[in-house]
């Protein structure tokens, strides 16, 4: 199989576990402002997980858990309202350096830097989010690291879509063979297979344990690092204990075998 091209890399849940205490709690702190008695508490959160986007969240939880709600004329407007202030609540949370990166993102980032592999983001997540996480908790240039940053109203249809690893595919002029997808939940699973990546590399987190991965190369709990060995789930490694360059070669080997 010819050499990884491109490391593709959802951000929420996957870089950073950044939803049970960054986005629901920012969720919760716009309602609060908008004089809204809403409170989504961490399981009502992970229910909420099946459908992406903040926007698509709340009027998911309106149209499935809040009926009663009498909705505004411009339920659209209200919406982008509360979104905004939710973002506005998120990015000064990742500004006080309240959400790490999870473990082995960063040396694997670096490692990949060295090597000049080439980078892009791929996620349904706002781009004002995606630059106060890299900025605030990898490194202030963290964003140049990125040839491509494809998030949020991007593209029409977010994850399970296709669409937005398709765009970020097609802005780097690559093929899908050529690329590994880094993905924490079945939701991000299905729109990098549904783009035609077949590398795909799932570390789990306390929310997607229990996703369906149909479609993942492997699933483990974490990157891992030299010393902090990864848990695998499903999925062979060969003699691998932590993800590295080399690592993500053998498994991008075996994924077009
Ligand atoms: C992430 C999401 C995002 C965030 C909220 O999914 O679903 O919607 O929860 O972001 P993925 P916004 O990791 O699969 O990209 O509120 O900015 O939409
Ligand atoms: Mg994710």
């Amino acid at each position: 199989m010819a050499d990884i091209e491109a490391l593709i890399f959802d951000v929420d849940g996957t870089l950073a576990d950044t939803e049970r205490d960054g986005h629901r709690v920012a969720f919760n702190r716009a309602f609060a402002d908008a004089g809204l008695d809403w409170k989504w508490s961490v399981e009502r959160y992970g229910a909420l997980l099946a459908v992406t986007g903040g926007k698509e969240r709340i009027r998911h939880y309106l149209d499935h858990y809040n009926q009663d709600f009498p909705r505004p004329e411009e339920l659209d407007g209200f919406i982008a309202a509360l979104h905004a202030s939710k973002t506005d609540h998120y990015t000064r949370m990742l500004s006080e350096g309240l959400i790490p990166m999870r473990n082995g993102v960063k040396r694997l980032l670096q490692e990949a830097r060295q090597a000049g592999m080439r980078m892009a983001i791929a996620t349904t997540t706002t781009p004002a989010n995606v630059s106060a996480l890299l900025e605030h908790s990898l490194d202030l240039e963290a964003e140049s690291w990125f040839e491509v940053i494809a998030a949020g109203d991007i593209v029409p249809s977010k994850k399970p879509a296709p669409d937005i690893y398709l765009w970020a595919i097609q802005q780097m002029g690559l093929q899908p063979e050529a690329c590994v997808a880094f993905e924490d939940s079945h939701n991000g699973v299905q729109s990098a297979s549904r783009a035609s990546i077949k590398s795909i590399l799932v570390t789990t987190n306390g929310y997607t344990t229990n996703d369906d991965f149909n479609g993942a190369s492997l699933v483990i709990d974490q990157l891992g690092e030299p010393n902090q060995p990864f848990n695998v789930l499903s999925g062979k490694v060969g003699d691998f204990d932590y993800v590295d360059l080399a690592m993500l070669q053998n498994l991008h080997n075996r994924s077009h075998s």
